[in-house]
């Protein structure tokens, strides 16, 4: 399997690519990562340096990997935080070349936005280039609750009202949808939930909720959902998969008292997951 990773790169620590193509690798997957920032570290530090990578630049090493005849051989494209209203355009370019040169190709968009704690965090022009014009061309959409809600103008709070928004989302045009964090009034304390949609039904898996917010973590996410689901084509093993592996990966951060994703540390939960969840299908 070989996925086309189009996402930032930091030196020190793990998000967007740096987060994303390790467990991508580890579980055997080939990964053409294509950076669109080169930072020293995450923002979530409040101080970092090296550059956003011009548009043209990112278009120019994806035109390069089409050179090869690579395109044909990828089975999604991966795409997180995007750092300008530019970059949008060059991976929807990139994803149409994918599917031209293989139909069966899918496009897997991560509509980094914001969360529920910290609001919108990116440019204001990126909900809605994502909102009009990215999620429309996605076949597997990874959103946040906060995110589901952007998308499709809603709020939603309960099991039904999120199963009501995800149709609201698949209706723009993804066919599959995992909403990674579920935070329902009613649920039992200190749990949170993922769920999963597509054509074939609703599965929701529920885990201990830890007391920590760690950078990178839903990048991680949606790699390994998009990797799971490719190679299982059951979307409620992917879910408990990857539910699996991202609670250990987390646990294991909390307890290392590291403030960055503990990847290498973790890498057998995420070669051989433990499975610890039942996923329930609604
Ligand atoms: O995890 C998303 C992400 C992507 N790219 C950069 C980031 C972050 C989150 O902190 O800083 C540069």
């Amino acid at each position: 399997m070989s996925i086309l990773s189009i996402q930032s790169s930091v030196a020190y620590g793990h998000v967007g690519n740096s987060a994303a193509v390790f467990p991508l690798q580890r579980l055997g997957v080939e990964v053409w990562a294509v950076h669109t920032v080169h930072f020293s570290n995450h923002t979530g530090y409040g101080e970092w340096r090296g550059p956003l990578l011009p548009a043209d630049d990112v278009r120019a090493v994806l035109r390069g990997v089409e050179e090869r005849g690579a395109f044909a051989g990828v089975d999604a494209v991966l795409s997180g935080y995007q750092g300008g209203e530019d970059i949008g355009d060059v991976i929807l370019d990139a994803v149409a070349r994918v599917k031209a040169a293989n139909p069966d190709a899918i496009y897997a968009c991560d509509p980094v936005m914001g969360n529920a704690k910290s609001g919108c965090f990116v440019h204001p022009a990126i909900p809605i280039l994502l909102r009009e014009r990215v999620v429309p061309a996605a076949d597997l959409i990874t959103p946040n609750q906060f995110e589901l809600g952007y998308l499709t103008g809603t709020e939603p709070h309960t099991i039904e009202e999120t199963l009501a928004s995800v149709e609201l989302a698949r209706d723009l045009g993804p066919s599959t949808v995992l909403v990674t964090s579920v935070e329902r009034p009613d649920a039992p304390a200190d749990t949170i939930e993922m769920m999963a949609v597509t054509d074939a039904g609703a599965w929701i898996v529920q885990t201990p909720r830890l007391a920590m917010k760690a950078n990178g973590s839903g990048d991680v996410t949606a790699a390994l959902f998009t990797a799971h689901l490719l190679s299982t084509g059951d979307p409620a093993v992917a879910l408990a998969r990857t539910s699996s592996s991202v609670f250990d990966l987390l646990q294991n951060t909390l307890d290392s008292g590291e403030r960055e994703l503990q990847l290498v540390q973790s890498q057998e939960s995420l070669a051989q997951p433990r499975m610890q969840f039942e996923v329930s299908q609604l």
